[in-house]
């Protein structure tokens, strides 16, 4: 069965006439990314061309997905805002939450006694409010999504950045926080600045040790975190075609790494084999009528420099696996270069976890190409050197992959741990042993984010993202350097041996199948459930609405923490231990900024409270502000707020009192975030004015009451010896956002259009 195959029926009908009259008010032929941006507008048929990377655009979203990390906030939220039931179809899926430590059968049972609270509260307001929910075990949210809800053509949100793995099946599918999810479950428009386009071109195809990982590792390198900020990335060619739907899915999924809005294929073979093996021939059929408007125009991809803002080409037959890190997603290392640079940088080579899974690679594919490395090894007589720890996307592959008997296989490999259908390790849920001891060590992995500390906390551990299969590889030689394609290992006789190349299966022969794919649905009349929420929940609190613009210039600021260099949502509002406390602002808020480094003493979690002179946490710094009524701003670096999509990173210095969030730039989806709580999230005109900002500075804004689009603003900052300096900062706000600065939020300026 496809769930709401009538809704997408209707979105292919309605293709045709949309694509010709985005056409015509193009202009000119269409990549496949345009296709589904004009054929997704709110006011219709569209009537102008949009300016790329200017133009803020309306649109109507076919669906919403939500994860349970963001789910808590974004549906305390939506609750707020006065609705019967969603407006588009849309999910919730429990995976964050559950923590990596023993196996999946016991893991998964400790983490529904620990989180119980939370999902009995996300089944219940899904439940009420029409939401699919999707339980512990289920899945990874983006891995269920392509397996029952993404479709040609579509467009979604989702409120987690990875929700762009859906460009797998030729979607534009954008990862959004909690506030802009409100929006389109509450039946009005969701806004976006039209992208910038970005096409690459694959030729040749993929070979031997060589992943569809090592396409999109090889962009990070060439594009870094920030080169794919605003822009969407379309892949074309040959070598995109000979790809499967979960390759696609994989090199779309990373294409958070680089900042991209989001990242799309088009519609071709290898996505209707996926739908159909997933159960969804009817898609297959309704997607073949209008087959010729789910790919980009010939034109375009034949002459992709007069229709793309930037292009790059890269030829499969060439490319070589990759590895990249540490601390970073875009440093990327070939791996037969790993040796040298691992040598010249001091990063450990010896390997102890090496894991596979997340949203990214967790695919049938994926865990066959790693199986078929290590029933090879195992054949060979080859004893792992590190432990194997496997997440399966979801409990459909899993019971899939269990039939076939790669569960099995990777049992065979000596120590191999098979935990829980959920992120797991990928987002610090991981009780991962030792890692307290903060130990310099080496781990790799097939997820998409290695910041520090995100998988076990450790600050030390030097993490690598790679293909599975050379997740595999490396686990059982043990070395971070190792380079399957030119090194031998020792087997238990004693012989030089070399692995063999992986081979895998796309899809399963036999079909996939699943015993209880762990799906709820929400009932026909939700009007009589109710939802509670303790008043004494450490886990979960009812919203408050922040306080409205009260028309005057903020005065008297101090500076909370400036921060120094890479500053990524893990480190304004952490994962892991704190993923308990994401449903509740007040006590999440006591992770606020942790992780910054304070940029006059390069510590972290250490600024000087200017009221007292003493040094303490920057939680306790900002509530001591907020007691005395002293308002505050955090200052920052390049690509501020990088990685998740996570709104706690904007909530939490709004509940405790910072008013602006002043930086050289930010990473989309946190600048929005911040818009949409009704902070100020400006840049710096002058980037070198950064280093004007001193730790006992004082701030005063001048000229809020002309708070308009397009005009810069005026920041007067009196240094402690009494000189002053006025420096301009630039804003992206437009009209409607300016206004939800002046409501408190965005979420006060619906509740007060729905009472008028
Ligand atoms: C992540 O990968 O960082 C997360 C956890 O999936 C986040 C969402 C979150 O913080 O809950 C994301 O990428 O948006
Ligand atoms: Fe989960 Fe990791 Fe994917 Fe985020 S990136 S959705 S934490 S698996």
């Amino acid at each position: 069965m496809t769930f709401d195959i009538d809704m997408i029926r209707e979105v292919y009908n309605r293709y045709p006439e949309r694509v010709a009259a985005a056409r015509e008010a193009v202009g000119k032929p269409l990549t496949l990314a345009e296709k589904i941006l004009y054929t997704h507008l709110w006011e219709g048929n569209a009537s102008e061309a949009f300016g790329r990377g200017t133009s803020y655009v309306d649109f109507a979203p076919d669906r919403v997905a939500m994860q349970d990390a963001t789910a808590q906030m974004a549906l305390l939220q939506f609750m707020q805002a006065g609705k019967d039931k969603v407006a588009v179809p849309s999910t919730a899926h429990a995976d964050h939450l559950i923590q990596a430590r023993i196996g999946a059968d016991k893991d998964l049972q400790e983490g529904i006694n620990k989180n119980n609270e939370v999902f009995n509260f996300l089944s219940s307001v899904c439940n009420k409010y029409g939401i699919g929910f999707w339980k512990p075990g289920a899945g990874i949210i983006h891995q269920v999504v392509l397996e029952n809800y993404a479709f040609p053509g579509g467009m979604m949100i989702g409120t987690d950045s990875h929700t762009v793995n859906a460009g797998g099946l030729g979607m534009v599918a954008i990862g959004v926080g909690g506030a802009d999810a409100v929006d389109v479950m509450a039946g009005m428009p969701w806004e976006l600045k039209f992208p910038k386009l970005i096409g690459v071109k694959l030729t040749g195809r993929l070979n031997g040790w060589t992943a569809p990982k090592d396409v999109i590792l090889k962009v990070a390198g060439i594009l870094t975190v920030k080169g794919g900020t605003g822009a969407i990335v379309e892949y074309f060619g040959e070598g995109a075609e000979s790809m499967s739907a979960t390759g696609k899915g994989t090199i779309c999924n990373m294409g958070a790494e680089i900042g991209a809005t989001t990242s799309t294929f088009g519609y071709d073979d290898s996505m209707r084999r996926y739908l159909a093996a997933t159960g969804r021939k009817d898609v297959v059929d309704a997607a073949d009528k209008v087959a010729e408007h789910l790919t980009g125009d010939a034109e375009v991809y034949a002459n992709p420099e007069q229709y793309f803002d930037q292009v790059i080409e890269i030829n499969l037959d060439e490319l070589t696996p990759h590895l990249n890190g540490p601390f970073t997603p875009d440093l990327a290392t070939p791996v037969a270069e790993m040796k040298k640079k691992a040598a010249a940088n001091d990063w450990p080579t010896d390997i102890e976890w090496a894991l596979i899974g997340s949203c990214t690679n967790s695919s049938y594919e994926d865990l066959t190409r790693a199986a078929s490395i290590v029933a090879d090894a195992v054949e060979k007589g080859i004893a792992p050197k590190a432990i194997l720890g496997i997440n399966p996307g979801s409990e459909q592959v899993r019971y899939t992959a269990e039939r076939d008997g790669l569960m099995d296989t990777f049992n065979k490999l000596e120590g191999t741990r098979i935990f829980t259908n959920a992120c797991g390790p990928c987002i610090g849920q991981w009780a991962r042993e030792g890692a307290e001891k903060q130990e310099k060590n080496s781990i790799v992995h097939s997820f998409n984010r290695n910041f520090a500390k995100r998988a076990d906390g450790n600050p030390n551990t030097h993490a690598f993202v790679t293909s599975p299969e050379m997740v595999a590889a490396i686990a059982i030689s043990g070395k971070l350097d190792f380079n399957p394609v030119t090194d031998t290992l020792t087997n238990a006789n004693g012989d030089e041996v070399m692995l063999a190349e992986p081979t895998g299966h796309e899809l399963p022969s036999a079909g996939f199948a699943v015993e209880d794919n762990g799906y709820q649905a929400p009932a026909e009349d939700g009007s009589g459930i109710n939802v509670v929420v303790a008043s004494d929940s450490q886990r979960l609190q009812l919203l408050a609405p922040f306080t409205p613009w009260d028309g005057k210039n903020i005065d008297g600021a101090k500076l909370l923490i400036k921060a120094l260099g890479k500053c990524t949502t893990d480190h304004i509002s952490m994962a892991g231990p704190w993923l308990r406390y994401r449903g509740h602002l007040d006590n999440i808020s006591n992770n606020c900024l942790i992780g910054a480094v304070n940029a006059y003493t390069e510590a972290t979690n250490a600024v000087t409270n200017q009221l007292d002179g003493s040094v303490d946490e920057v939680p306790n710094v900002a509530r001591a502000y907020k007691a005395a009524d002293v308002p505050t701003i955090v200052v920052g670096d390049h690509n501020y707020g990088e990685g998740s999509s996570r709104e706690h990173a904007a909530m939490e210095p709004r509940h405790l009192g910072v008013r602006a969030v002043i930086v050289k730039s930010f990473a989309r989806i946190h600048e929005t975030n911040l818009k949409k709580q009704g902070m100020l999230g400006l840049t710096f005109d002058n980037e070198a004015d950064y280093d004007l900002i001193l730790a006992d500075d004082t701030f005063n804004f001048t000229d809020l009451a002309d708070f308009a689009p397009g005009k810069q603003l005026n920041l007067e900052v009196v240094h402690a010896d009494g000189s002053t300096d006025n420096i301009k900062l630039n804003h992206t706000y437009n009209a409607q956002q300016i206004d939800w600065f002046k409501a408190g939020s965005a979420l006060n300026l619906i509740t007060m259009q729905n009472n008028a």
